[in-house]
């Protein structure tokens, strides 16, 4: 064995200059990342959820709380071409402008109310402090017209909430006063979602040839909207082939609504109560959105097309009418009954005998809509309502309307010669 001999190797540098170099660029590493890593991060902490036919509601940061402002106000809302709505909202418009932030955010709102009556805001499914929950009266006085009321909380949780009023609500609710408040979970989730669609579903009365919706009805509503729009005003959600899509539907209206989907199933992923367990998931293709609560369902757009979304409630997709139509259905009404009918009831017009399909563009007071419209590439959808079309696309480079879907030869329904 040699013995051990002691190192005599000198260092390239002293330890001295070492030590001072490490210093430097130490401080040159931290300095960097700090310029960098918070517009990285920020990029990078949450998909933004989109609001079909609205819009995201911006914020400004001061001294690390997101300030967002939300003006209460009356708004006028086109439900689809040619028929405007004299709606409540914020923003300028109904439903409001969607909240995002991040759990662990804290968030300060401004709320001014330029309604011509009081009103107050709560935050549907936000866990907060008592005092900020916006039950007028309850938890704080009413807000006036033209006063400015702040509310300021932590996010402690994440998932899709709501925001409307407590105060009047029957009134304000009904006119449009609502939005949705997205909370992204603080760690990205796994997998990510490429694609998060959110859609207030709503129901109005507004009798045909009128523009204010009338508040005081509770069961029987001619308009259903999907974000205050009715089929065919209704944007298509447009979606990339193989994306894993999310769709979250708010209810404040006096219905239930089941949204279906077309050619596809969904699992329920999340509730405004909270994340739906895994072990309780299952395939669905309508999920049924209770008043006073949202739904969350979830995706892989793998089958390309112009797929159909909508309520199955049959009443949901269909515009104004009156409901006094008396059911003709498998009834024959020649000219002669006809004109015998409009001896004792005048203006009396046969029709429905064999359906109402062809009636939509009867003659219509203005500003209400036919009560089924929207052409398609193969003719009218007869439709209204709560109705859109999910358009999937492989190799689309933006999300804009893709157009109607060319499909691949051979595979639409045809007509052939029946058989005997
Ligand atoms: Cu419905």
């Amino acid at each position: 064995m040699t013995p051990r001999r002691p190192s005599h190797r000198r260092p390239l540098i002293s330890t001295e200059v070492y030590m001072k170099f490490h210093r430097i660029l130490s401080v040159l590493v931290i300095a960097l990342a700090a310029l960098i890593l918070p517009r990285f991060a920020h990029a990078q902490q949450y998909t933004p959820v989109v609001t079909p036919n609205g819009s995201t509601l911006p914020f400004t940061m001061n001294n690390g709380v997101k300030e967002f402002r939300l003006t209460a106000e009356p708004v006028k809302r086109e439900f689809a071409p040619g028929m405007i709505v004299n709606a409540w909202g914020y923003n300028g418009s109904t439903p409001g402008p969607t909240i995002e932030a991040v759990e662990g955010d804290r968030v300060r709102f401004f709320v001014t109310n330029k309604l011509p009556e009081r009103t107050s805001v709560h935050w549907h499914g936000i866990l907060l402090p008592n005092g900020m929950d916006g039950v007028a009266g309850l938890n704080q006085p009413h807000i006036e017209p033209n006063e400015t009321y702040v509310y300021e909380f932590t996010l402690k949780q994440n998932g899709v909430f709501m925001y409307h009023p407590h105060s009047d609500e029957m009134v304000q609710m009904a006119m449009g006063m609502m939005g949705f408040f997205v909370i992204h979970p603080k760690v990205p989730e796994v997998p990510k979602v490429d694609r998060h669609f959110v859609v207030m579903l709503h129901e109005w009365f507004v009798e045909p040839g009128t523009a204010t919706p009338n508040p005081n009805v509770m069961t029987d509503f001619n308009l259903f909207t999907f974000n205050s729009r009715v089929w065919p005003g209704t944007d298509p959600w447009v979606v990339k082939k193989g994306e894993r899509v999310r769709f979250s539907f708010g209810n404040l209206s006096m219905d239930s609504h089941p949204i279906h989907v077309h050619g596809y199933t969904f699992e329920e992923v999340s509730t405004d109560g909270g994340p739906v367990p895994r072990s309780a998931r299952r395939p669905e293709t309508t999920v049924n959105v209770p008043v006073g609560s949202t739904r969350t369902v979830e995706m892989v757009a793998n089958a390309e097309g112009d797929w159909a979304f909508h309520c199955h409630k049959s009443h949901h997709t269909m515009n104004a009418m009156s409901h006094d139509v008396p059911n003709m259905l498998g009834v024959k009404q020649s000219a002669s009954l006809e004109a015998r009918v409009r001896e004792i009831l005048p203006g009396y017009m046969a029709m429905g005998e064999s359906g109402m399909g062809n009636m939509m563009e009867m003659g219509r007071p203005k500003n209400t809509l036919p009560m089924m419209t929207g052409d398609g590439p193969f003719g009218p959808v007869e439709m209204g309502g709560m109705f859109t079309v999910l358009k999937v696309r492989a190799g689309l480079t933006s999300y804009a309307d893709p157009g109607w879907y060319k499909h691949p030869e051979g595979t639409v329904a045809r007509k052939v010669e029946a058989t005997k």
